[in-house]
């Protein structure tokens, strides 16, 4: 499967030889630890839970889980504030349990990838600790301190990604330190080489230890400015994201920790690369490029706020197609992308790009997984993503847990830009919260997550919406995941073959072809809840049908299509 070469046809009919590697025909399954699966009664997801699930995945066909952070941390940021990278958080078992899990993992042939978090620490780290303690600590320039301005205010006026300023004031020295998340996540300074070079020596440790590849928490953040002049606050990835978003130094630090580490070991990584445009993923993820595998960019899921990120309107059809268009044939044959409709940051993908009603649901989560694993690009299915999970019927502010929501309802609601009433539908509708409830195994008791109280709540909808039930069912959202991950296998065309839009300017069908040599695939996706007729090219006249979520006839030239329809046609002239 590792560094062969397959012939593409281009649109000249010339021939272009593609590396051919396992991490772009693998699918990935992202797992959310403190919500997976509870092993001993404490309400949270542990790594004892997820070994007693790898027979599920196994049998899903996946083969490649991404771990979020199981490292010890406080817990401000679920994990993504970590004290120890060698070490387990306290909730989630030790490292023999790791060890456990990643030799059972290995038996059944699944890879796991985990979380690197090294664009900040917790402030519980002990660098941290020390780095705060003065200012000619020896591990004072492991991270990011200035001077405030005259009259006691912050350096800049960057603001934090959770709220408020990027700045915290330390009474110790008199000085801030920078975080761009929260204020227990302090960014390390990266300018300093024996910051790299510890961090270089802890990659080091776990891909000795036999893992399997990195996905790097906003990696391309870790470069700042030395100059640090203000922007726009609260605008992350605009005004003043050329401070701290593909930064001066970025790509020479991903391409030291290539050499350093990376280039040795045949492992995945991905760069969670907030602010990627399509000419820097060249850069990041380039075939060539010798500084990480794959970017896993945000512009679909971007760019629909009406309040910051908040909004409760769906994004038009037409600006997803033409966003996901651009990243399909500007990256072709130059670096390669990650596919995923949600993760533990975003919204469910049927609720907000599908239609969760219940006449809908099922039908609408075996569309959108059509129209992503039929796309270029390595996919990824967040945990409960393959039972069409749904978003979270909140009812007040205080079911929230993310440290985002809890922020972000005090700062536009209750300090007064907006009313409860505006802000509600958008705040629950992109609430991070509505990834982290607990993954749905049963119709029992918290859905089978735990036997004892879940430190999120279970969705009520648990009796209806899960994988024991569906599992049972070959007609079901999870045997239809199952069904788009064996076809990868079967067809390299879904992973090579070259993409064409069709219909650009339809509201309601997404539709696109595939093409490898003689081969071709027809993808047609409607996105709408109303019948909608479609005409088959001639081309496809008589294909053959590879998946469908209707069963329907795809055989004449002109069809109708029921709500939600989608189905893919081949053919190998
Ligand atoms: O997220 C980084 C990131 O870009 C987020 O700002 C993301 O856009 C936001 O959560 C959407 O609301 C990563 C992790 O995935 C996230 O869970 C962490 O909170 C964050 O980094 C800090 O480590
Ligand atoms: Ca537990």
């Amino acid at each position: 499967m590792f560094c062969h070469t397959v012939k593409v046809g281009t649109a000249a009919g010339m021939e272009e030889i593609m590396n051919r590697k396992w991490w772009k025909e693998a699918v990935i399954y992202q797992i959310y630890p403190r919500s997976f699966m509870d092993s001993n009664g404490d309400g949270i997801g542990d790594l004892q839970g997820i070994i007693s699930r790898l027979d599920y995945l196994k049998y899903l066909g996946i083969d490649v889980i991404w771990l979020s952070p199981i490292y010890k941390s406080p817990g401000d940021d679920n994990g993504y504030d970590i004290s120890d990278y060698q070490d387990i958080m306290d909730e989630f078992g030790t490292m023999a349990d790791f060890d456990t899990l990643l030799a059972a993992a290995h038996e059944r042939g699944i890879k796991i990838v985990m979380d690197l978090v090294v664009n900040h620490t917790s402030d519980e780290h002990r660098w941290f600790v020390e780095s705060r303690k003065s200012s000619d600590n020896e591990y004072r320039d492991y991270y990011i301190w200035k001077k405030g301005k005259d009259g006691g205010t912050p350096p800049n006026n960057w603001g934090s990604c959770f709220g408020g300023s990027a700045w915290q004031y330390d009474e110790a020295t008199d000085m801030y330190y920078l975080h761009l998340f929260s204020r227990k996540q302090p960014d390390l300074n990266w300018d300093n080489p024996k910051v790299r070079r510890e961090v270089f020596d802890m990659m080091t440790w776990w891909c000795d230890k036999g893992i399997d590849g990195f996905r790097m928490d906003v990696i391309s953040m870790i470069s700042k400015t030395k100059e640090m002049p203000d922007g726009k606050v609260h605008d992350l990835y605009g005004d003043y994201a050329p401070y701290c978003v593909h930064g001066p130094n970025v790509h020479k630090y991903l391409q030291e920790m290539n050499k350093e580490v990376l280039s040795r070991y045949d492992i995945m990584t991905v760069g969670e690369t907030p602010g990627v445009t399509t000419q820097l993923a060249g850069q990041y993820a380039g075939e060539d490029a010798g500084e990480l595998n794959m970017v896993f960019q945000f512009e679909h899921v971007e760019g629909d706020g009406k309040y910051g990120k908040w909004t409760d309107e769906k994004i038009p059809l037409t600006t997803l197609k033409k966003i996901l268009s651009r990243w399909q044939t500007e990256l072709y044959g130059k670096a390669w992308n990650s596919l995923f409709w949600d993760n533990h940051d975003q919204p469910r993908a049927v609720s907000r790009f599908g239609d969760d009603r219940p006449a809908y649901r099922e039908v609408s989560a075996k569309m959108l997984a059509t129209c992503l694993h039929m796309l270029q690009g390595t996919p990824y299915i967040y945990q409960g993503e393959e039972l069409g999970m749904t978003n979270y019927p909140f009812q007040s502010p205080d079911d929230f847990r993310d440290i985002e929501s809890i922020n972000a309802y005090r700062e536009w609601c209750l300090d007064g830009q907006l009313s409860h009433e505006v802000f509600w539908p958008c705040i629950t509708f992109k609430s991070r919260d509505n990834a982290r409830t607990p993954m749905q195994w049963s119709d029992s008791e918290q859905a089978g997550f735990t036997t004892g109280t879940p430190w999120i709540a279970v969705n009520p909808n648990y009796r209806e919406i899960n994988a024991k039930a569906q599992a049972a069912d070959p007609e079901s959202v999870f045997h239809y995941y199952r069904k788009l991950i064996a076809l990868r296998r079967e067809h390299p065309i879904m992973v090579y073959g070259r993409y064409e839009e069709l219909l650009a300017d339809s509201e309601e069908l997404f539709v696109y072809t595939r093409t490898l040599e003689s081969e071709t695939l027809l993808v047609v996706c409607s996105f709408c809840d109303h019948e909608t007729v479609f005409a088959i090219p001639q081309e496809f006249a008589g294909a053959s049908c590879l998946i469908s979520n209707r069963n329907g006839d795809y055989t004449g030239t002109k069809i109708t299509l029921k709500p939600y329809e989608a189905f893919v046609l081949h053919t190998n002239v």
